[in-house]
């Protein structure tokens, strides 16, 4: 079946004139919320002591917990993950050029070059979306110092050859463990990796604090100078022996972390189940998958990444975000195009994209669905219906059907 572009026009302004499967928004990263008696319990007591921020009693709590919950020595909360990231990197001494993929949220790049620092973009994996070990040392220049890898979807990088890479080079191993909260790697907590690993709890994160995030380490003399750091360099009043920033946690972000805390289990079983909903439904459709998970491994399933193979399912990944969207399930396209198609970095390395053929090829192919606390599964199943309808579907079919 083909379409001309005049009849696609038509088809697209009926469907967004049509009615949509939702009559409110349904957000991907839809903020999962614990306990709300506890959470304003914690925000009064706040409130009473008059203790709002500077390493306040719930924030010493968070990071123990955070701490206890991965086994590592230390955690330095931080008042989100990107500040985060800026202060672990100068901390572990990264300089010059450092490699990481490009298949990431901006805020991994930003925060090197924000320290002008040059983010060197490299290939990743098409099975575990992480950054590829086979394509690194092609590389790594006079100038590489570090690697950072990025555990996506909370899925690990493949850490073993990443450390041999780095140690036989002499780089500076940390991770971008973002997504990567309460995830194991080979029955370790995520956390315990590389010179240190940084988690973020911003709201659309597994665990929230509002905005957060936290630098965790086994290293005692790395986490003595990111605690410098992260407070202007302090060491008691009057006292500065270091640069450092404002990279604090506040005690009302520590007060959700420590109820959302409370609850993560009930924030698991639940995304689990909804992914289980999502592959029942979706499984014997052509041409789509779903990222799957080790399920040996401990996992939060906070994303569900639908992949679409656009000539086997007659629709390509952006005309299903449309429709998706038309019918108010706000999908999103994480991470297209790329950072190596943003700006500064596109600027910078016009062609970067040459040595990069999986992240451009997988970032034109993905899509992040809705789970978490916010949806039920009758919903899921009203999703899937909206994707099934519209999947290897003669009504949808794309120009490139005309050949
Ligand atoms: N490294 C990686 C690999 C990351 O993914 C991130 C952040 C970072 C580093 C840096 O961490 P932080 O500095 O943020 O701690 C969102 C988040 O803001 C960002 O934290 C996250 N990754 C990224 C993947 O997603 P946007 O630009 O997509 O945000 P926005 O405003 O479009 O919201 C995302 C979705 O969540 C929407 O569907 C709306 C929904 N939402 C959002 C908020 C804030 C809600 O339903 N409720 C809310 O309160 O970046």
């Amino acid at each position: 079946m083909t379409l001309n572009i005049e009849q696609e026009k038509a088809q697209r302004l009926q469907s967004s004139i049509g009615i949509p499967a939702f009559k409110e928004k349904l957000h991907v990263g839809c903020p999962n919320i614990g306990n709300r008696e506890q959470l304003m319990t914690r925000i009064n007591n706040i409130l009473d002591k008059r203790w709002l921020t500077n390493n306040g009693t719930y924030v010493q709590e968070f990071e123990q917990k955070i701490a206890n919950l991965v086994g590592v020595k230390h955690c330095i909360a931080t008042c989100n993950a990107t500040i985060g990231l800026e202060i672990a990197i100068r901390a572990a001494g990264l300089k010059g050029e450092v490699i990481i993929p490009s298949f990431t949220f901006i805020a991994t790049a930003h925060a090197l070059q924000w320290q002008e620092i040059t983010p060197v973009f490299c290939d990743i994996d098409s099975v575990t979306h992480t950054i590829d070990p086979a394509k690194i040392e092609a590389m790594i220049t006079p100038r590489t110092t570090g690697i950072i890898g990025v555990h996506l979807w909370g899925n690990a990088c493949n850490i073993e050859e990443l450390s041999d890479i780095a140690k036989k080079h002499n780089l500076k191993l940390i991770f971008d463990a973002a997504h990567a909260f309460g995830c194991s790697h080979q029955g370790q907590m995520i956390g315990n990796f590389g010179e240190l690993e940084v988690f973020s709890f911003h709201a659309t994160k597994f665990l929230n604090s509002f905005e957060g995030g936290a630098i965790v380490t086994n290293n005692d003399e790395l986490a003595t100078k990111i605690r410098l750091m992260e407070n202007f360099g302090f060491a008691g009043m009057d006292n500065v022996i270091y640069i450092g920033t404002n990279g604090k946690m506040s005690e009302v972000s520590a007060a959700m972390g420590l109820t959302s805390l409370e609850s993560i289990d009930e924030f698991i079983e639940t995304n689990y189940r909804n992914y289980k909903t999502y592959e029942e439904e979706l499984c014997n459709l052509p041409g789509v998958s779903l990222f799957k998970y080790n399920n040996k491994e401990k996992c939060t399933y906070q994303y569900v990444v639908f992949e679409i193979d656009e000539l086997s399912a007659k629709i390509s990944r952006d005309k299903l975000i449309e429709i998706l969207h038309d019918n108010n399930i706000m999908a999103r396209r994480y991470f297209h195009p790329g950072c190596h198609r943003m700006e500064p970095y596109k600027s910078y390395f016009p062609h970067a994209g040459l040595l990069l053929p999986e992240t451009e090829k997988l970032s034109t192919k993905i899509l992040i669905l809705p789970t978490g606390t916010s949806i039920n599964e009758a919903q899921i199943r009203l999703i899937c219906q909206v994707i099934k309808n519209n999947v290897f579907s003669n009504k949808n079919a794309t120009i490139h059907d005309m050949n």
